[in-house]
C-alpha cells in the first residue's frame, strides 16, 4: 500500500502529466485509505497551477489544458461527495451564494471552493459560471444570504466581483449580504479597493474567512 505523500505526488505527477486513469486511480485511492480529502484538493490545485504553467510556456496548449480540467472536476466532484458524507451531521452555519463572474467560464476553483463550504456545514448555492452581477445578486435576495463568493479567473472580469459590491450598494441591501472574493488574479489590495468584505486564496481560507464573516 502506497504512503500518504505517495499517493499525492502520485496524483499531483498524473494530473501534470495529463494521466486521467493515474489520477483516477491515485484519487480512487485516496478516498478508499480514507485520507483528508482536502488535502489531495490542494496538491491537484496546485498541478493545475503547474498544468497553467506548461501552458504560459507554451509546453501545453489548449486541448491539453481542456482534458486536464475536466480531469480535475471530475476528482474534484468525487472528493466533494466524499467530503460532502462526512460533513452530512453538522447543523448549518450559514448561506453562501457561490459563482463565477459574468464574462468568465473557469469554474474548477469556485467548484473546490463550493465543495469545501458545504463540507464545512455551510448551505451552498451554486449558481455556476458566467453569472451576471444581478442574478448573483439577485439570488442572495432570494436565499437570504449570508455571504455572496464571487470568482474571477480573468483580469478583465475581476472587475465585476466590485460591481456586486456596488449593486448591493445601490440597492440599499448592502447590510444584508457579506462579500468574499477569490480566483488567480484577485489579491487582498482588490478586495479591500472593491470595498469586498474578505478575500481567500485558497479554498480553506474562503472557508476560515466565511466562518469568520459569519460570527461578525
Ligand atoms: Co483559462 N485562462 N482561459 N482556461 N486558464 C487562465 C486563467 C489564464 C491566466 C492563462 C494565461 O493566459 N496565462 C488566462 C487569463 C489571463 C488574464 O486575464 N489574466 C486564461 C484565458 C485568457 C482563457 C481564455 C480566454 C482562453 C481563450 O479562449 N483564448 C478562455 C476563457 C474564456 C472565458 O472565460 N470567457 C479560457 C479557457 C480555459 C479552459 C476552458 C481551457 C480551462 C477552464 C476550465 C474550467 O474552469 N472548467 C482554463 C484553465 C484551466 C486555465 C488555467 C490553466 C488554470 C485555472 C485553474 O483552474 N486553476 C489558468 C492559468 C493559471 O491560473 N495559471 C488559465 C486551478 C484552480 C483550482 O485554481 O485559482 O481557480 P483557482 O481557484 C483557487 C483560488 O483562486 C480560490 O480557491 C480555489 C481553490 O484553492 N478561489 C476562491 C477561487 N475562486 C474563489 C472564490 C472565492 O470567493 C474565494 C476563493
Amino acid at each position: 500500500m502506497s504512503s500518504e505523500n505517495e499517493i499525492l505526488q502520485k496524483a499531483y505527477d498524473a494530473l501534470v502529466a495529463i494521466d486521467e486513469d493515474g489520477t483516477a486511480e491515485a484519487v480512487k485511492e485516496w478516498i478508499d485509505a480514507n485520507l483528508d480529502p482536502v488535502t489531495l484538493l490542494n496538491k491537484l490545485a496546485d498541478a493545475m497551477t503547474e498544468v497553467g504553467k506548461k501552458f504560459e510556456t507554451m509546453e501545453y496548449y489548449l486541448p491539453q489544458v481542456m482534458i486536464a480540467a475536466d480531469i480535475m472536476d471530475s476528482s474534484s466532484t468525487a472528493l466533494s461527495e466524499k467530503m460532502a458524507a462526512a460533513g452530512e451531521t453538522s447543523a448549518t452555519k450559514g448561506t453562501v451564494v457561490i459563482g463565477t463572474i459574468e464574462g468568465d467560464i473557469h469554474d474548477l476553483g469556485k467548484n473546490i471552493v463550493a465543495g469545501m463550504l458545504k463540507a464545512s456545514g455551510f448551505k451552498v448555492v451554486d449558481m455556476g459560471r458566467d453569472v451576471p452581477v444581478t442574478t448573483m445578486v439577485q439570488a442572495a435576495k432570494d436565499n437570504n444570504a449570508d455571504i455572496i463568493a464571487g470568482s474571477a479567473l480573468m483580469s478583465t472580469t475581476m472587475p465585476y466581483l466590485g460591481d456586486v459590491v456596488k449593486l448591493l450598494e445601490g440597492m440599499g441591501i448592502r447590510e444584508n449580504h457579506k462579500v468574499m472574493v477569490g480566483g488567480a488574479p484577485v489579491s487582498q489590495k482588490y478586495a479591500d479597493d472593491a470595498g469586498a468584505d474578505a478575500y481567500a486564496e485558497n479554498a480553506h481560507q474562503a472557508v476560515e474567512a466565511a466562518k469568520k464573516l459569519i460570527s461578525k
